[in-house]
């Protein structure tokens, strides 16, 4: 259920086919009598049940249409307990025909998107996961425009962070300071594939120009959050091609980049900096641990993510460089998302390296999935950030209540785990271990064996994210629960 809804919320497309009690019996309270239907009809596109032998096909056809057209998402199909354990006969196998293809760009909506473009000063482009296969037309787009890129938290991957435009995640008080710097004064947002979600925006934290080009395959998308001063309906590719086109067309030429290039780099540079400055003797640092890892994986590596303190980092700290190979649970954020996610993405490609950062909270949950990685022989690398607590909520109780609510988690010893599934276990104490650490797990992992990397990482300082999100809706609070809660932090954090 909570991997179905993951996929609903994230646009990802999933035909989930299920088995489901016998219709032909004629018998009430079967085992795993529930009405299936209704129960995924929340979390799905359409929901089938199909209980006569003729549908099936037809109905799996169907269902792969609707999970894959427009924004795609989860199609859930029953086939009853009789149909499957008997044998029928049908009277024709049909042959798949595609039954869907993508909306025309409105040509109208191209030319005014080019009108505001053309007056813009200083232009962004924002992409998210609906931009995923159109890297290279975004790339055309940027260039053109010598316009900063941001993009969402699960369209990270979209743009290549080592392409010289790209900014960071998000650009609003949540971003890191390449992007806030990057689209301070930005007065036309060219948004592709993206839905200005809570949390790719800060809590809705980010100045939204009102020169907003909104550009989606899903129309029910636009002017929810922001509205848009242009909105076209389409594949994202189709759209950004018809938008550089018309541009060329137009006249426009290349525009100068070379200051905001030169502004990201150096801000890049020093955050990264930042992270790395002092060596910890005690504890991991996020940003050695990052910057090392980096260095080991090819540009078509996969990295998988849980939901916690260790995406943000992921985020600010790892550069990713090709589309789709940053995988995370968004905007249902679903703990427990990362193990089974990495071992999927290493059966699907074998022969690419899988990195998994999770926090110990999210592998408590499915870590003993490992086991079936060893039995399959995939060499994936599940690195734990071990800091003991639900961090990221424990971070946000922190501050207005100083308590830690639930949030603190007992000693979990993860090399029973690794003993117990078959993986390898490496213990990363501090900064020194990292890279011996690193390249042992790389070794073992070549060989075909699941590795656990224990890392004893050091979350004493805060995502740009996490400070960022604070900030936004303390500030968002009316006057009186303003006070209310800084009254209350101030004199727990003197009298605790
Ligand atoms: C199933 C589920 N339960 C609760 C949450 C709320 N939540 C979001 S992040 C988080 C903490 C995650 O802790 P951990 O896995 O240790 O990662 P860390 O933040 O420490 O890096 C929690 C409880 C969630 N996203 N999913
Ligand atoms: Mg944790």
């Amino acid at each position: 259920m909570s991997g179905i809804g993951e996929a609903y919320l994230d646009g990802v497309p999933l035909l989930v086919i299920s088995g489901g009690i016998r219709r032909d019996t004629g018998k009430s309270y079967q085992l795993h009598d529930i009405d299936q239907q209704r129960v995924l009809d929340g979390i799905t596109k359409a929901a089938f049940l199909v209980n006569r032998h003729e549908d099936v096909i037809p109905t799996i056809y169907k269902g792969y249409d609707i999970a894959t057209s427009g924004e795609p998402g989860p199609v859930f199909i029953e086939l009853s307990g009789d149909i499957q354990l008997f044998s029928g006969e049908v009277e024709d196998l049909p042959v798949y025909q595609k039954a869907w293809k993508n909306p025309e760009i409105d040509q109208a909506g191209i030319s005014a998107a080019i009108d505001l473009i053309k007056a813009a000063k200083k232009p962004g482009l924002y992409l998210g996961w609906g931009a995923r296969d159109a890297t290279s037309d975004a790339i055309e787009l940027a260039e053109l425009l010598g316009a900063p890129v941001s993009t969402t938290l699960q369209g990270l991957s979209v743009f290549p962070a080592n392409h010289p435009l790209h900014a960071g995640m998000g650009f609003g008080p949540s971003a890191v300071p390449a992007a806030r710097k990057a689209f301070e004064g930005c007065d036309c947002l060219i948004a592709v594939g993206v839905r200005f979600a809570e949390l790719a925006t800060g809590s809705y934290g980010m100045s939204i120009p009102e020169n907003l080009i909104h550009i989606d395959i899903n129309p029910a998308v636009f002017h929810k959050n922001y509205t848009a001063r242009v909105a076209i309906e389409g594949d994202a590719s189709d759209a950004i091609q018809a938008l550089c086109a018309g541009l060329k067309k137009s006249g426009a030429s290349m525009r100068e980049s070379a200051k905001i290039q030169a502004l990201i780099k150096t801000e890049k540079d020093a955050y990264i900096r930042s992270w790395c400055e002092k060596p910890n003797a005690e504890r991991v640092s996020p940003g050695i641990f990052f910057t090392e890892l980096r260095k080991r994986l090819a540009d078509d590596a996969y990295v998988v993510v849980d939901d916690g303190n260790h995406t943000f980092l992921t985020a600010e700290l790892f550069p990713v460089h090709k589309s789709k190979h940053l995988i995370s649970p968004t905007d249902f954020n679903c703990m427990g998302y990362c193990v089974p996610a990495a071992i999927g993405v290493k059966l699907t490609h074998p022969d690419k390296q899988v990195v998994a950062i999770v926090g110990d909270g999210g592998f408590l949950m499915t870590g003993p999935e490992i086991i079936t990685a060893s039995r399959l022989g995939l060499g994936a690398i599940f690195c734990i950030f071990n800091d003991g607590e639900l961090a990221q909520i424990s971070q946000f109780q922190q501050i207005p209540l100083n308590r830690k609510t639930c949030t603190v988690l007992g000693e979990a010893n993860f090399e029973g785990v690794a003993i117990a599934t078959g993986a390898a276990y490496l213990k990363m104490e501090n900064d020194a271990g990292v890279t011996g650490v690193l390249d042992q797990a790389m070794k073992i992992s070549e060989d075909g064996r699941p590795v656990i990397i224990d890392v004893k990482i050091d979350y004493s300082r805060k995502s740009s994210f996490t400070q960022g999100v604070v900030k936004v809706n303390l500030g968002r609070f009316p006057f009186s629960q303003k006070l209310r809660f800084i009254g209350r932090a101030v004199k727990r954090h003197l009298m605790d």
